[in-house]
């Protein structure tokens, strides 16, 4: 039997389960070493605090381990529905919103936290009134546009143009086009449908690899955009993951790709804002704060900022004498 303390909550819509305690030991000099590790060894424990039955499609979370470098105040794994992903904003957003609210780390400046997380550092700033985390903003790693104008052919909707681009995960950004309405056009069935068959065309075309960590590779998400609802956003978008999850946070990673595509192409400059809306009409708040130094790629550093409410504490087993102890999908 295996016990895992969580805390569980959501950001902006999307959950989050915190792992504060059960998580296994990991080695490695570095949190993407430690990812490895993960990978290798204890991956089961993400199936199965993910997956049915005691996860969902759309699960996701992390767990706490110390930092590997000394400029950070905790290390970071996260877990979701469809891997051990590099860098997760909602999820960040959700894990500083319990960790500080359950006093799971001590911050050494109020106020400010940094994270080692296996894609690198992010700074974290966060509003607080009372014990309660009000709002987060996280410093991402540098995004940037990877290819643009990748063209697939997608079998019943014809042929689509799109980029791909990197936010802390690599994403193809479907935006509207002639011959395709966009976001707007499509039903929630045609985007679960329709995402696994662009992922697989564009990784048939594109093999993105990061340029200084070679452990992060390959289109894993899905970003379908349109023009906003909301009149405080600036565009809707609604992400694929896993094999059949869509984001109900505007998702910080794909916001954090989006802005480096609109900043490669010059529709946002150093100090820009972008209002980034969910499927569910929740909000994101990003910023280009800087211009930053990726070899070979037009990159710059995001912000993204948003909220995240605890829903409840939970002590998950993992019972080895129960036949789905590791989780199933249908
Ligand atoms: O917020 O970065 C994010 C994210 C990735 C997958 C789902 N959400």
């Amino acid at each position: 039997m295996h016990s895992f303390f969580c805390i569980d909550g959501h950001t902006c819509g999307n959950p989050v389960r915190l792992v504060a305690g059960g998580g296994p030991r990991l080695e490695g000099a570095t949190m993407s070493e430690r990812r490895q590790h993960f990978l290798r060894d204890y991956d089961w424990i993400r199936r199965a605090l993910m997956f049915e039955p005691r996860g969902h499609d759309m699960m996701s979370g992390s767990i706490l381990y110390p930092p590997t470098r000394e400029d950070c105040d905790i290390g970071v794994l996260f877990i979701e529905t469809s891997g051990c992903l590099p860098m997760c904003g909602h999820g960040l957003i959700g894990t500083v919103t319990s960790a500080i609210e359950h006093g799971l780390v001590t911050p050494r400046t109020p106020g400010r936290l940094s994270v080692d997380a296996p894609a690198g550092k992010v700074d974290v700033e966060y509003e607080q009134s009372g014990r309660f985390v009000e709002k987060v903003r996280l410093f991402n790693v540098p995004a940037f546009l990877e290819a643009s104008e990748i063209r697939i052919d997608v079998p019943g909707l014809g042929e689509l143009v799109l980029d791909v681009s990197f936010g802390g995960n690599y994403y193809a950004i479907v935006e509207p086009q002639p011959g395709f309405g966009g976001l707007d056009e499509l039903s929630v069935d045609a985007i679960l449908r329709l995402s696994p068959i662009v992922r697989r065309l564009v990784n048939e075309k594109v093999q993105p690899v990061h340029p200084l960590d070679s452990t992060i590779r390959g289109v894993s998400h899905v970003m379908w955009t349109g023009p906003a609802r909301d009149p405080r956003a600036h565009r809707r978008n609604a992400v694929f993951y896993g094999d059949r999850a869509i984001d109900r946070s505007p998702c910080g990673t794909g916001t954090s790709a989006r802005m480096a595509q609109l900043y490669a192409r010059g529709e946002l400059s150093v100090g820009s804002a972008f209002v980034h809306e969910s499927i569910i009409g929740s909000l994101f708040e990003g910023c280009v704060e800087a211009e930053a130094g990726i070899p070979g790629r037009k990159a710059m550093r995001p912000s993204i900022a948003g909220w995240a409410r605890v829903t409840g504490i939970n002590t998950i087993f993992v019972d080895e004498r129960d036949p789905y102890a590791h989780g199933f999908q249908l």
